[in-house]
């Protein structure tokens, strides 16, 4: 299941981003792939890890869904910056679960992801099935889907090699549409939501991203918890970016 939110991210914040993400970007933009850039947030230092960025897209988002998920210890399981080439193809057709029955033997994950520009059909944006959505609220629900089969394919993977088999896919595809978000908007979808997404067919790079959240109990590999996130103390103030 997927829904939209209604929070939006304010210019400001993505502007900044995008700003920190300078050299990723302009090195994604002839990369055939997607650059993920798992080190952006938190994992560098304390002066670049960004963690002040993730603090206020995660506060703009958060209250909206947390009571609705009702996580037990919500933690930021990880983040990825969905950063594809100019010209990179899709995303075969997947679910994310498939990528973490170890990494989440229960299954809590769910995806927060981000437009951090007007996202088209041509730019590569999020193709899911409009059936599946629902209001915010009906996310209480998450998580309570099936998995399908999915196979190692390493040719069509385009950073995604485990994938729903192709005549499944094509069938499947048949009933799924293109969404379209606006810059600062975001969805969420659970980790049984088969989702794909088309080739970048621009001159730029498309720029996304996500926050995966998940229940940190019983886990030690996760990002960082919500709550020592919502009460990190950053140097936000002497960035020359606020
Ligand atoms: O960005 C894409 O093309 C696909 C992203 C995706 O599959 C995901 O965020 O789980
Ligand atoms: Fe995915």
């Amino acid at each position: 299941m997927w829904c939209r939110l209604k929070s939006r991210i304010s210019a400001g914040t993505i502007d900044a981003l995008l700003e920190r993400a300078a050299d990723l970007i302009s090195n994604a933009q002839q990369d055939n792939s997607i650059t993920f850039g798992k080190d952006f947030f938190g994992r560098i230092d304390s002066q670049n890890n960004n963690l002040d960025l993730l603090q206020r897209l995660h506060q703009d988002f958060w209250p909206e869904i947390a009571d609705i998920v009702n996580l037990k210890l919500p933690v930021v399981d990880h983040t990825s910056l969905l950063i594809k080439g100019a010209g990179a193809p899709g995303t075969a057709l997947h679910q994310d679960r498939a990528y973490w029955v170890s990494r989440d033997p229960e299954p809590t994950i769910f995806s927060v992801w981000i437009a951090l520009e007007d996202l088209t059909e041509e730019k590569g944006g999020l193709i899911l099935t409009p059936a599946n959505q629902v209001s915010v609220d009906g996310m209480s629900a998450f998580n309570t889907g099936s998995i399908i089969e999915h196979t190692q394919d390493y040719k069509q993977a385009g950073g995604f090699p485990i994938t729903v088999p192709v005549a499944a896919a094509t069938e499947m595809k048949q009933s799924m549409e293109f969404i379209s978000l606006a810059k600062g908007e975001a969805l969420a979808f659970d980790s049984f939501e088969a989702h794909t997404t088309g080739p970048n067919q621009t001159t730029t790079p498309r720029l996304a991203m996500k926050i995966a959240y998940s229940d940190g109990t019983d886990k030690d590999y996760y990002l960082m918890r919500t709550d020592q996130l919502v009460s990190l103390e950053t140097d936000a103030g002497n960035r020359p970016d606020q």
